[in-house]
């Protein structure tokens, strides 16, 4: 009987590399190509811009491939147990860094019944890193980064979302990659443009002093050096009249959502609660403002989200709830609710009534406060989206303050030099093209 030889691709264009592992695989058996599914790549690598499917008759289309299977985990473990394939071959690549965990596993695996791994040298060339940069560039791009939150609502059973307020936050959001207790890497899907971060970040109270014109600055630091979808965080909208502008600019810098809460006149941040002053919009006001937007919208992959603030201002469960149906009704595409208790009992209730409603449109949840709930538990109840709203900024504000105080106790840099990351680690940070 002719042997296996098993490979996993996940590329949405086929280039010398890909061709040389065909080749390769050829000398020990029948081919076999695994195509990691949407769910799987987007935890893994990059989001996939051609769907699962034009991807697995693109592989198809190799010379010298004999089938295609769908691989739905990241470690191999389904197509393992499924085929027992005699040889996987791969990139040498997979030796060093985050992915060298994936080739531990598989190789436990395979060794098991006798399986081989093969290493193939990576192929290294001005080819390959061209199409590798054209793939990131094109992710990169308002039509395809813009309609990327709606297929990540599709693809994943919650969209993990952290806050950015400049190039180097977003980097953060956009490279930290993890390998998980479960052995799977993992890392954020998408980015929050937080008002009060970006505020906060320019020296500025939370209350849209920050313009506009401003904020949409920070969103062009991010978009620059960035590809993951970005959720706007646009305060009340402003006036009906501008927020219908302000919609049309944010569709165009290739934003795929924009969150406005149903509060008027000077606006305070939310987890002040009760003890500022801070008005409530009425049903009507705020839903005309959002079937305004959505009459504005050019695109179709624009989402406009409605947040109710009837817990932070304690007017309870049935108003909000009344809220969330009308904002709906008048073409919110997703509802966020906010609470500002730490016990996430009103989150879940919330959750648990709406869905016993409408079981489909979008719930965005921000746990700053009620942090003890996890992303698979706020899931259960039917949330599709967490923002993680502050937490870096939050993390970078202390750290910075103690080192500033440390410098003038001491009169010296040396004290603090051990907490500091390298020279060499900062000049070599920002990779240059
Ligand atoms: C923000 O991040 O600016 C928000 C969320 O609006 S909260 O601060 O919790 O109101
Ligand atoms: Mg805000």
């Amino acid at each position: 009987m002719s042997k296996t030889a098993y490979t996993c691709f996940s590329t949405d264009v086929i280039h010398a590399g890909h061709l040389n592992i065909i080749k390769e695989a050829q000398k020990y058996g029948k081919v076999v190509v695994g195509c990691l599914s949407d769910k799987a790549s987007i935890r893994y690598n990059r989001f996939p811009t051609v769907p699962e499917k034009d991807r697995i008759e693109m592989y198809n289309n190799i010379e010298g491939v004999d089938s295609v299977v769908l691989q739905n985990d990241m470690l191999y473990d389904d197509v393992i147990e499924k085929l027992h394939p005699d040889y996987i071959i791969h990139g040498d690549n997979w030796t060093k860094g985050v992915e060298s965990a994936i080739r531990s596993h598989v190789e436990k695996l395979v060794s098991a019944y006798g399986g081989q791994i093969i290493d193939v040298p990576y192929t290294y060339n001005e080819e390959v890193s061209k199409i590798d940069l054209q793939l990131k560039e094109r992710l990169s791009m308002p039509e395809y980064r813009r309609k990327r939150l709606r297929q990540l609502i599709e693809m994943t059973p919650v969209v993990k979302v952290m806050e950015a307020h400049s190039g180097l936050t977003g980097l953060i959001v956009e490279k930290t990659v993890i390998e998980g207790d479960n052995g799977k890497l993992d890392q954020f899907d998408a980015m929050w443009i937080s008002s009060l971060c970006d505020s906060t970040a320019k020296g500025k109270p939370d209350i849209e002093l920050v313009d506009m014109t401003s904020r949409f600055r920070t969103i062009e630091d991010i978009t620059e050096v960035t590809t993951k979808p970005i959720i706007f965080d646009g305060d009340t909208g402003g006036l009906t009249e501008h927020f219908v502008y302000t919609v049309r600019s944010l569709e165009r810098l290739g934003v795929s959502a924009v969150i406005i809460e149903d509060k008027k006149g000077l606006k305070k941040n939310s987890l002040f609660g009760t003890e500022v002053e801070q008005t409530q919009a009425t049903i009507e006001e705020m839903s005309d403002k959002i079937t305004a937007g959505k009459k504005a919208q050019l695109t179709d992959d624009f989402m406009i989200i409605a947040r109710i603030e009837s817990l932070i201002l304690e007017k309870g469960m049935d108003d909000a709830l009344e809220r969330a149906f009308a904002f709906v009704e008048a073409g919110a595409d997703g509802i966020m609710i906010h609470s500002r208790k730490k016990d996430p009992a009103e989150i879940v209730e919330f959750c648990d009534k709406f869905r016993a409603k409408d079981k489909t449109t979008p719930i965005v949840v921000v746990p700053s406060s009620f942090n003890v709930i996890t992303e698979d538990e706020l899931a259960a109840h039917g949330v599709n989206i967490v923002i993680y709203a502050n937490q870096l900024t939050r993390s970078a504000f202390p750290a910075m303050q103690q080192t500033a105080m440390d410098i003038l106790k001491y009169h010296r840099a040396k004290e603090v030099d051990d907490r500091l990351m390298s020279i060499k680690d900062i000049i070599t940070l920002i990779d240059e093209i």
